[in-house]
């Protein structure tokens, strides 16, 4: 990661278009790369990493791209654009870009171990911006990187004491505090309205001069509105999952309009780190699914790819990881998940 060449590149780009990850890093990422670049910040629009036809279509009339914490080397999308890219990520990379007109940065191309999420790097890059040091570490809590970057945690513990108290910066004690939470109501803000309330947020960070302005903004409404819902789908979960004694696992159906597979998957498995965990959702594409093994006792990442094989997609880590099945494909990926658990121990 070469901050110079980074900041040169930059100076160069005339309103790019800046198209973030749609999560707390994305948005925290992209609200700090507007204090340095003026320019249109967009969600990427696709299902996971991918970016819609509208939308990359649109871009090929932008004077330049930023891609922020999205890995678009394992995607397509810069093949088709001829103006200048700048791609920032933090995601394994499996191929550099960087060539002509494009310049790919990532911390993972000298060091595979270090995981710095897009927050901290655009930090890095504006230089002298303390006062907005703590969006980076909300960012960084949403995408559990405070261990790697402890220098940051620094920088706020100095700037807002009443915010982060210095002393050790562990992930548990940032996550239960305010930037924590802040980094919650993002995830909230896209449960509840989906991409509009990712966009919403991303205006509420952009605008935000310390952390208590975010407290009396829509995004604690949308925060009130998902832990409700969230507590009804665990009490649900508690009564109606199926269990499998013989591998400790539960598999359950998940049915409510707004979008908590992933967060259920991860809220019952902090409460349970020993089970296996396994959401899923049907819809009109298909089925949704995403797994949990706290303790990593099973590799979760391993089930969902045999389930889900030759009728969609599936992968992650050992201890979390997600998948989709087409249409009409769903009770074979169910009956292979309960044979793969009623098996298992
Ligand atoms: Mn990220």
């Amino acid at each position: 990661m070469n901050y110079e060449r980074s900041r040169e590149f930059l100076k160069e780009l005339e309103k790019p278009t800046i198209i973030y990850h749609k999560d707390a890093d994305g948005v925290c990422s992209s609200a700090l790369l507007q204090e340095m670049v003026s320019g249109n910040a967009l969600p990427n629009n696709g299902p996971g990493i991918q970016l819609g036809e509208d939308l990359l279509e649109s871009l090929k009339d932008s004077e330049s791209v930023v891609f922020l914490d999205i890995p678009v080397d394992q995607l397509s999308v810069t093949e088709e654009l001829d103006q200048k890219v700048f791609v920032l990520d933090h995601h394994p990379p499996e191929k550099d870009l960087t060539d002509g007109n494009i310049l790919h940065e990532n911390p993972r191309f000298n060091d595979a171990e270090k995981y710095l999420p897009a927050s901290y790097l655009v930090f890095r890059l504006l230089e002298d911006k303390k006062e907005v040091a703590w969006k980076a570490g909300v960012g960084v809590v949403g995408d559990h990187g405070v261990e790697d970057c402890q220098d940051l945690f620094e920088i706020i513990a100095e700037e807002n004491p009443d915010v982060v108290r210095e002393g050790e910066y562990t992930y548990e004690d940032i996550k239960e505090g305010k930037l924590g939470m802040i980094a919650d109501m993002i995830e909230a803000s896209k449960v509840v309205e989906g991409l509009d309330g990712i966009r919403k947020a991303q205006k509420v960070i952009k605008e935000a001069s310390e952390p208590n302005d975010v407290f009396s903004t829509d995004l604690k409404d949308f925060y009130e509105i998902y832990m409700k819902e969230l507590e009804i789908e665990k009490e649900k979960f508690e009564r109606e999952a199926e269990y499998f004694s013989k591998s400790n696992s539960y598999l359950y159906e998940i049915n409510s309009e707004y979008s908590l597979v992933s967060d259920l998957a991860t809220s019952m498995s902090n409460q349970k780190p020993e089970a296996v965990v396994i959401v899923y959702e049907r819809s009109r594409e298909g089925m949704k699914i995403s797994g949990r093994c706290q303790s990593g006792r099973i590799d979760v990442s391993e089930i969902i790819k045999y389930a889900v094989k030759g009728h969609g997609s599936g992968g992650g880590h050992p201890q979390a990881a997600g998948g989709f099945v087409k249409k009409d494909k769903e009770k074979v990926a169910l009956e292979r998940f309960r044979e793969r658990l009623e098996g298992v121990s």
